[in-house]
């Protein structure tokens, strides 16, 4: 038991079984650490502190874009193997889509219809490769999340 913790370490300790990303985590546990003694008796409890933060860092490395970038939408792979469509404006990327899936993407004569990706799953003989209908891509505009990797 560390003795003179103050009421603030108390009121971060609570908030930290609150918080959900690994981010949040890791600024709770900083603040605790700066409010807490540093005399002998707080040096197991820094110790674990540490341990824990530097858990929490692991975890972002493992998972950057997830960490960075959760408003971005992400396709789970379904299926034997995803294949993205890309390509510049009305170049038939929606209509090759709806032809091979049962995916509806919205086909229109103007560019820059698809606004978000759309799944779809095309059958080859027993196999499911999953097709993604993607925002074109061109030097003057793109959708500032796409990235194909
Ligand atoms: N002539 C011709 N028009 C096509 C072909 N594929 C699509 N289109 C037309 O081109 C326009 C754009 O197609 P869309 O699939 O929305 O292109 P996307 O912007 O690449 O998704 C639509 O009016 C389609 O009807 C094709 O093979 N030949
Ligand atoms: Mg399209």
């Amino acid at each position: 038991m560390v003795a003179n913790l103050p009421p603030q370490y108390y009121e971060k300790e609570a908030e930290l079984k609150k918080a959900k990303t690994p981010e949040e985590k890791i600024a709770i546990l900083e603040e605790m650490l700066s409010i807490m003694p540093k005399h002998k008796s707080s040096e197991k409890l820094q110790a674990l502190i540490k341990s824990k933060i530097s858990k929490y860092r692991k975890m972002m490395e493992k998972s950057p874009q997830i960490a960075k970038r959760s408003a971005v939408p992400v396709i789970e792979r379904e299926g034997a193997g995803q294949v993205a469509i890309c390509g510049p404006p009305n170049s038939g990327k929606s209509t090759l889509i709806s032809a091979l899936t049962k995916a509806k993407p919205e086909i229109a004569d103007y560019p820059f219809t698809t606004k978000i990706p759309v799944p779809g799953m095309m059958k080859y003989e027993d196999i499911k490769i999953q097709l993604i209908d993607t925002p074109s891509l061109s030097t003057e505009f793109s959708e500032n999340w796409v990235e194909i990797y």
